[in-house]
């Protein structure tokens, strides 16, 4: 491993314990372009306003301005060998957590920066992820080893932080997965709010990400005999379901705040965040205001100009549901206009994670529900993203239907839809699996061997799909291929309607594809997904690694970019012990329609391009995200809901698929 990436490495771990080795808290001399930066101390007063071993929130908007502040001056680093000068320097005097995002970001951003891998932030921070006791028992245990152990592991799971006690429990696998919250921190950092980051379509990402998590959350819940999640629309009404995380903050044993079953929101009045008092009402009055705008087909700028709101445009004209995610999220640079739209969904974030202690009168911290790598965890997140996805849904209601034209391509006919795994058709498997991770690179666990733990996590066997196709026309084609996948029956196990299934199919791949004419055959790995990354990455692959010549060279970026896609192994919903019904969607449409100009230097980066797009590039499908089912159906396929399958079959370039996924309650072995 070169010097440059084992420095860059090196100053991920053991966040907490790192305190600036070359100068304290002396002034440093930074010669940048032709501005001289003469003190860190002095240049960033806003990160370093930031206590250490605190919450950083990119959910608060004092916390962004420091994190831009912090970004910028790494930003201004020409190489690798630079950016390890200046983060060396501060990290001793600034916030673990916004330090370690400050620094991936750099990293992904910056094309010099392409020969440095992020490691996994299971690793980075390991007490995200597991509970504090699991951890002391983790450094006993390590305490205890004979002297010439090599590793020491300890493992967590199935239970979670819960006991089955309560029905919100029994989705805690899926809450607490390592992955998905890896998922969800990697995610907000490619697409950041408030750091300049002018990323394509990002506010329609933002709604299509987490409308398809709503979606999968959904998938599992009724896996497991649970309604789907409920929007928190109500909020003068208590919050139903407490959540404990049993996480710790620093390494100092810092709680997060707990939130009793029965809680409240109300108006944020705490003074440690530099924020101004922002009540309950006014978070209505933001959400009044958008679901205005909605209704009258316009947002209004900052100069009271009318910015009409339509998803049919021409890239790379804004559609409507872009600019209504960016005034929703809220970015305060992106939004049309944020002082009048505000800052909803982030300060919902805020005030839901502080409602335990609103005025900060116990001096308890802020909940789990505030930071993008544990927001996950709290089954409000859902009910709370919820209520974010039901205006974009209200937008979407008032879009057309998809005609008839948009919808089919007659030239192709889907012959037949499988999923094989294992020599059995359509029947998936799923069950547990475990995955290791080298927790005292994050911690300092006073042991001189490596301190593993072994998380468990759904898995499954894996599968590919079988499609028949013919091309009629007398020339090949290029296709793009969508598969979704959603439950068929409903809570009450009655086979639903597209209209009830509409939010629930959830994307599990999408590709291009070339036809020959006449029949053609694909088959496609579920490894290959669209949503899924490549890769966690831990400190010892790294390390074991070699660095490529090119520091741009494709392996790195898809990391660094696409290691925000889903993980592989929540790839499919648990499925119930007895078998459960699922559907699968196949639709090919016209390449030539979809596609993009990209530059000629966009990076490949399909591991994950329907939920993290393309680095450097565009957006890699002109549709709207979530097509076909982001619209209400056709009116005619809504009048007569019994016959469906039979409607959108009818589409020659449709195929559809009963499919059973069975919970085996054992190992996976791959
Ligand atoms: Cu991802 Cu609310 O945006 O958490």
């Amino acid at each position: 491993m070169a010097t440059e990436q084992k420095q860059v490495l090196d100053m991920f771990q053991r966040p907490f314990k790192r305190q600036s080795q070359t100068t304290g808290d002396r002034p440093i001399v930074f010669e940048v372009g032709t501005r001289v930066a003469d003190s860190p101390t002095q240049t960033l007063s806003l990160a370093r306003s930031i206590p250490k071993g605190v919450v950083f929130s990119m959910f608060v908007r004092t916390h962004r301005l420091a994190a831009k502040e912090l970004c910028d001056f790494f930003m201004e680093a020409n190489n690798v060998s630079e950016l390890s000068q200046r983060a060396e320097a501060v990290r001793g005097n600034l916030n673990e957590k916004l330090f370690i995002f400050a620094l991936s970001f750099v990293i992904i951003r910056k094309e010099e920066m392409r020969s440095v891998r992020l490691p996994s932030i299971v690793e980075i921070f390991p007490s995200m992820f597991v509970p504090v006791i699991t951890l002391e028992e983790m450094e006993q245990r390590a305490q205890e080893s004979i002297p010439d152990q090599e590793v020491v592991v300890t493992e967590y799971g199935l239970e979670f932080s819960s006991t089955h006690l309560k029905p919100e429990h029994r989705v805690a696998y899926w809450r607490e997965d390592y992955g998905i919250n890896a998922h969800h921190w990697h995610w907000h950092l490619v697409y950041p709010v408030d750091l300049g980051v002018m990323r394509d379509r990002k506010g329609e990402l933002f709604y299509y990400m987490h409308q398809q998590m709503l979606a999968r959350y959904d998938m599992d819940r009724l896996s497991v005999s649970l309604n789907r999640v409920q929007k928190l629309s109500n909020w003068r009404l208590p919050i139903s379901d407490g959540y404990f995380p049993k996480l710790t903050i620093n390494n100092s044993g810092q709680a997060w705040g707990s939130r009793q079953d029965n809680t409240l929101m109300q108006d944020y009045k705490r003074n440690d965040f530099g924020l101004p008092p922002t009540d309950v009402s006014e978070l209505e009055q933001w959400h009044s205001r958008i679901m205005d705008a909605i209704h009258q087909g316009f947002l209004v700028d900052r100069e009271g100009k009318q910015i009409k709101l339509s998803d049919d445009v021409k890239l790379p004209q804004k559609r409507g549901i872009d600019l209504i995610g960016d005034a929703v999220e809220a970015d305060s640079i992106i939004s049309l206009n944020s002082p009048f739209y505000g800052d909803l969904h982030n300060m919902g974030h805020v005030v839901i994670s502080a409602s335990h202690d609103p005025d900060n009168a116990h001096m308890e911290n802020l909940g789990v529900m505030s930071d993008t790598a544990t927001a996950m965890r709290d089954p409000v997140f859902y009910r709370w993203h919820k209520y974010i996805d039901d205006i974009f849904q209200e937008y979407k209601l008032t879009q057309p239907p998809y005609t008839l034209e948009e919808l089919s391509l007659s030239s192709v006919e889907v012959v037949s839809v499988d999923v094989d795994s294992r020599n059995k058709k359509n029947q998936l498997i799923t069950g547990w699996n475990t995955q290791d991770f080298e927790a005292s690179r994050g911690l300092d666990f006073n042991a001189n061997m490596p301190v593993m733990v072994q998380l468990t996590h759904l898995d499954h066997n894996p599968f590919h799909y079988n499609i028949k196709l013919v091309n009629s026309d007398k020339l090949p084609m290029e296709v793009t291929v969508r598969i979704f996948m959603a439950p068929k029956q409903n809570e009450r196990g009655v086979d639903m309607n597209l209209m009830e299934q509409r939010l629930l199919w959830a994307e599990m791949d999408r590709f291009t594809q070339n036809l020959k004419p006449g029949p053609n055959h694909i088959l496609r790995a579920s490894t290959s997904s669209s949503i899924t990354n490549a890769n966690d990455f831990t400190f010892r692959d790294l390390e074991q690694q070699p660095v490529p010549n090119d520091p741009g060279a494709d392996g790195n970026t898809l990391f660094n970019f696409c290691g925000c896609g889903w993980p592989q192994h929540m790839l499919l919903p648990r499925g119930k012990q007895e078998g459960m019904p699922f559907q699968i969607f196949v639709m090919v449409t016209d390449w030539a329609q979809d596609k993009v100009v990209q530059p000629i230097r966009a990076r490949n980066c399909s591991a994950a391009a329907s939920f993290c797009g393309i680095l450097d590039a565009q957006y890699p499908d002109s549709r709207p995200m979530g097509f076909p089912f982001d619209r209400l159906p056709m009116p005619m396929i809504f009048n007569r809901p019994l016959e469906r399958t039979r409607d959108l079959t009818r589409l020659s370039n449709v195929g559809m698929q009963d499919i059973t996924i069975t919970f085996s309650n054992a190992q996976i072995t791959k």
